[in-house]
């Protein structure tokens, strides 16, 4: 049985759901970093949420079987591991954007629910981990970090992790090595780095679970473009959580997660040896 094989046969909702719920609780202390939260501002916030739901019920004429539909599904986005995605594809764009209206530098994109810290360092110059035959067209993509007024940033670290050929990610879909296309790469003097991967697959929201079953319900498609997944960090900048893009893709005008920016679609060239390079720099904002 090939590896390929073996990964869609078990590479559920449910799986993929646990992994990223695990994750989640393991890295944040979420209830931490809110605890001097005025209760006023708890209370209006979730008021006008409710008030939302309210005009929704009231607007539509919502039916009881529909609230118990609803009162379901809710269940089961939670029993599905599902949370982390739910929330990350339909509710993280706005928080993204507001938390980087500000910038002068790059504005970035979600950060999604696939996220791992601390994967394997690799020096300005490298690979990142991969199969013995990784499928996927190579990418080689050159960039430099800047802060805002032009200075290069010396050992500024990127960290990448993006999908395989299939649109899996290691530690959420099975039967992938466990650092497979995720590193950190160190900026060297002038501030560059030059990464060696694979161009990734486009994206599905697994469509066996919780939020595949919205999906259908509702008529949508469950595609994300294809994505590179970024965070960029340097002493005394704001770090810039970013996803870029490959022209063309045929759901850059309509990801499900609505995270793509004009100014994050890559300009790939062909190497003619089947593969592409790339250039792309950051811009990171100084911390107030
Ligand atoms: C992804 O790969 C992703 O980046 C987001 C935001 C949601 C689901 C899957
Ligand atoms: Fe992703």
């Amino acid at each position: 049985m090939t590896t390929t094989e073996h990964t869609d046969q078990v590479a559920t909702a449910a799986a993929s759901g646990a992994s990223a719920t695990e994750r989640f609780h393991a890295d944040k202390s979420p209830f931490e970093a809110v605890k001097n939260t005025p209760p006023e501002r708890v209370a209006t916030l979730i008021n006008e949420v409710l008030e939302g739901v309210h005009a929704t019920i009231r607007k539509h004429k919502v039916t009881y079987d529909e609230y118990n539909a609803l009162k379901a599904w809710l269940i089961n986005v939670g029993e599905d591991g599902e949370w982390p995605l739910f929330l990350d594809v339909w509710v993280e764009h706005v928080v993204e954007d507001v938390a980087t209206e500000h910038r002068e530098g790059n504005k970035g994109s979600i950060e999604g629910p696939y996220y791992v810290p601390n994967a394997p360092e690799q020096g300005s110059k490298g690979a990142v981990p991969m199969r013995e035959n990784e499928k996927g067209d190579p990418l080689l993509w050159s960039g430099q970090v800047r802060s805002c007024d032009g200075t290069p940033l010396a050992g500024a670290k990127v960290e990448l992790w993006h999908a395989d050929d299939d649109g899996f990610y290691s530690q959420f879909a099975p039967g992938i090595p466990e650092w497979n296309l995720r590193a950190t790469f160190t900026a060297d003097d002038e501030g560059r780095f030059e990464i060696t991967t694979i161009r990734p697959a486009p994206y599905m929201i697994p469509t066996d679970g919780s939020c595949g079953k919205m999906i259908s319900a509702a008529g949508w498609h469950p595609w994300r473009p294809a994505h590179l997944h970024l965070k960029v960090s340097a002493p005394g900048h704001e770090q810039l959580t970013a996803q870029l893009y490959f022209p063309g893709d045929a759901h850059n005008d309509d990801d499900v997660a609505s995270a793509v920016k004009p100014e994050l679609i890559l300009d790939p060239k062909e190497d003619g040896k089947g593969g592409f390079t790339v250039d792309y720099d950051f811009v990171l904002d100084p911390a107030k």
